[in-house]
């Protein structure tokens, strides 16, 4: 059964997230899903693509499906995770790809939605950056991305309450584009992507290439990165990381120790 519904309208592709039951978990399927209409909307060479949750969504996505997570002693946000390959396609579609929201944001789905080129959201979206609620060490160009989408300030604030941030707030901040309500969401954004489509797709794309290249364009060392990596296995080798997935699938809080 499909977790996503596609839609072309013109030149513009729209993917709806389409997982109620599992609150758009962001597993294999569903992502295999959207990558595979991103792909086909780059062959039909679509000038806009629009990521959206179906329409009344209390939730957008609950973020990385916590099931298909390893249960420690393993790198849990590897170049292969199905997140990591959704963020790489997001950042690599040569088009704008827009995020339309309603429903809550969380975790990984936060990293996917601030990868996309356009954010806008009803009033009463939310984003929860929520390794920290699960003893999950994110990955180095996860953080690059939430980086790159607000100030370091911001970025501690949301990683280490895993709290959800209102969306007029993240407007505030510049973390998105638009505000929107409800019912006005679905027309403001599809005017906003004719807009787009209407311009020079070459020059844009190039433009977006350039962005996307200069947002990465941050010097690490070879012992830094060696650092982080060692200081994340600790984290992923850790009881807390045990402790967070169980507590999930447990349904309970859960407690964390620092061991
Ligand atoms: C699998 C789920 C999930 C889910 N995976 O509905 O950023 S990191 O590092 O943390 C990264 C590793 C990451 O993204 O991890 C996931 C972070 N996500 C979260 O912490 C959000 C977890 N979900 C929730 O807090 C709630 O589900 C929300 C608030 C999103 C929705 O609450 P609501 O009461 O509407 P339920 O919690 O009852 O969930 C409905 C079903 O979806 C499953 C959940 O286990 C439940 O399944 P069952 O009906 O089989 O019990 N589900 C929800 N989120 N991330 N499965």
């Amino acid at each position: 059964m499909a977790l996503t519904v596609t839609e072309i309208r013109g030149p513009i592709g729209i993917v709806t997230l389409d997982n109620p039951a599992r609150r758009n978990a962001l597993g294999k399927q569903l992502v295999g899903e959207v990558i595979a209409a991103l792909k086909d909307f780059s062959e039909r060479k679509l000038r806009v693509a629009i990521l959206r949750a179906a329409a009344g969504s209390k939730v957008f996505s609950a973020g990385h499906d916590v099931d298909e997570l390893p249960e420690g002693g393993r790198e849990p946000l590897g170049w292969d995770d199905p997140l990591r390959h959704l963020i790489r396609e997001i950042e690599n579609f040569p088009a704008p790809v827009i995020a339309m929201l309603e429903g809550g944001v969380w975790g990984g789905a936060c990293e996917t939605v601030l990868a996309c080129d356009l954010i806008v959201a009803a009033p009463e979206v939310t984003f929860a950056v929520t390794p920290a609620r699960l003893g999950v060490p994110y990955n180095v160009s996860g953080m690059l991305t939430f980086l790159n989408a607000t100030t370091p300030h911001i970025v501690r604030e949301m990683a280490f309450t895993a709290k959800p941030m209102s969306a007029p707030r993240a407007e505030h901040l510049g973390m998105i584009n638009y505000v929107i309500p409800k019912d006005e969401l679905e027309a403001f954004t599809m005017s906003l992507a004719s807009g787009i489509a209407d311009n020079a797709p070459l020059s844009i794309a190039v433009m977006k290439e350039q962005l996307r290249i200069l947002a990465g364009a941050k010097p690490m060392s070879p012992q830094g990165f060696e650092r982080i990596q060692g200081l994340r296995r600790v984290v992923y080798d850790s009881r807390d990381y045990v402790e967070g997935i169980r507590a999930f699938k447990e349904k309970r809080k859960p407690v964390f120790r620092g061991e």
